[in-house]
């Protein structure tokens, strides 16, 4: 299973690497790809992940979620 979160204020590596930490930090979430360049998260899940615990996440590490699909 995998959703792709939409996210604004990324604007480099550092940026990124932060988010993919605070993303595969989540149980339940098996790895995540993000993508400065493309404003976007896909995150494999190992079992349904809620979109508010993956909002959450972002948020922590210092981001804003646009949407999720
Ligand atoms: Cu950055």
């Amino acid at each position: 299973m995998k959703k792709v979160i939409n996210i604004e204020g990324m604007s480099c590596g550092h940026c990124s690497g932060r988010v993919k930490t605070e993303l595969e930090g989540i149980v339940g979430v098996k790895s995540a790809e993000v993508s400065a360049d493309e404003k976007k998260a896909v995150v494999e899940l190992a079992h349904e992940v809620d979109n508010e615990t993956l909002k959450e996440a972002v948020i922590e590490a210092g981001y804003e979620v646009v949407s999720i699909e």
